[in-house]
């Protein structure tokens, strides 16, 4: 983490866990200038303002699904034109992840269209994870529902983060997930932290949740003790033939203050300015990195859907005085 001289007596009283819903509704409704100073002023505690951390992402296993949520273009159920593949070669992956590294990105993240990966896949996916810390970035993964055997693999096989988010509040769950519940998705993130690897958790806003909801959940994730290390807000990407497509747009606004909010909540977590780039505006991106997002996706693709080209990105961090962050050496202690 890229903490700054921070004394043991300001983080004992940053870093909380006992955060309500009524106090988050009330960040929430702060005056937009109070917000988002108090969000980069907790932001320059942890980090540097002007470094941006960037990761590529790779689907791995895309399409074919057996789960249903309601956003997913993977789901096999919903008709959205994403055909089911196999999982990847390893040396594929590893051309992809090169080039990732060439332009730039210093985390790869590889995603499978799993309920949960069966064991028969383990191999392949540690030799990925494996091939990607031997090149120097940081490898982070997002397979569906672990075991705690499945975590300890991973770890062993040299995994920094594991993403697997609560994508909403508990109450607005079931609306979007039926095949898995909210306690299972905590299950597999605890697994992970009992592993040792390090947690990369956060939603999806403008799926037709209230206020409320994008409270609670922030609440549920600053209940996480420690807090998870990487906080990714993605906005809803509408893809045509998912259940949510066509859902009323949320105000660009609240997004912001929705990264505002889990930046005073989690402070000295990186909170990722995740899915929906591609439909922002320079100009909100740059509201984003205000509030605190010091993490994005870079790559024309996020898993199946589009992100914004390079060139777009460079443009935009060299206005906005950004540039990504150097992680020196990956450590291969563990290869
Ligand atoms: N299948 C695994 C799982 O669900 O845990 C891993 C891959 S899944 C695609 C990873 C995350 O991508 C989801 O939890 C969700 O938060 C996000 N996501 C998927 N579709 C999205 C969409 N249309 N817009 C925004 N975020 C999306
Ligand atoms: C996360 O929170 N967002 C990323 C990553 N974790 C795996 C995925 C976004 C997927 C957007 C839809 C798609 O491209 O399929
Ligand atoms: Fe499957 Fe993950 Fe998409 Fe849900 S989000 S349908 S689990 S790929």
């Amino acid at each position: 983490m890229n903490e700054i001289n921070v004394s043991t007596s300001e983080k004992d009283r940053d870093i909380r866990h006992d955060w309500t819903a009524e106090q988050a509704l009330e960040l929430f409704a702060l005056p937009f200038a109070d917000l988002i100073h108090r969000a980069q002023t907790l932001h320059r505690r942890y980090f540097d303002p002007n470094t941006v951390q960037m990761a590529s992402l790779l689907s791995v296993k895309t399409g074919g699904c057996p789960e249903d949520c309601a956003y997913c273009p993977q789901a096999a159920q919903y008709d959205t034109g994403v055909d089911a593949a196999k999982l990847m070669d390893v040396e594929t992956v590893l051309a992809e992840a090169k080039a990732a590294k060439d332009a730039g990105a210093t985390r790869y993240c590889m995603g499978a269209a799993w309920r949960s990966p069966k064991d028969r896949d383990m191999d392949a996916i540690c030799a990925m994870i494996e091939g990607v810390r031997g090149m120097g970035m940081e490898a982070c993964a997002t397979l569906g529902m672990l075991t705690p055997a499945q975590a300890q693999r991973l770890q062993d096989a040299g995994l920094d983060y594991y993403n697997h988010n609560l994508d909403t509040s508990e109450s607005f769950y079931s609306e979007i997930i039926t095949t898995r519940t909210y306690a299972d998705r905590l299950d597999t993130l605890q697994a992970v932290r009992d592993a040792g690897i390090k947690v990369c958790c956060g939603g999806i806003l403008g799926m037709g949740e209230a206020a409320r909801d994008r409270a609670e959940m922030l609440v549920t994730l600053a209940g996480l003790s420690p807090h998870p290390e990487s906080v990714p807000i993605n906005m809803l990407v509408q893809v045509e033939g998912t259940p949510l497509e066509g859902r009323e747009e949320l105000d660009p606004l609240d997004f912001v203050r929705t990264i505002a909010v889990a930046k005073i909540m989690m402070p000295a977590s990186t909170v990722r300015l995740s899915a929906g780039r591609e439909e922002m505006s320079d100009e909100l991106q740059a509201l984003c990195f205000l509030a605190g997002a010091g993490s994005i996706f870079v790559g024309p693709k996020l898993l199946t859907t589009a992100n914004p080209e390079q060139d777009k990105d460079a443009n935009l961090f060299r206005r906005l005085g950004i540039h990504g962050e150097d992680i020196g050496p990956v450590s291969t202690d563990t290869l």
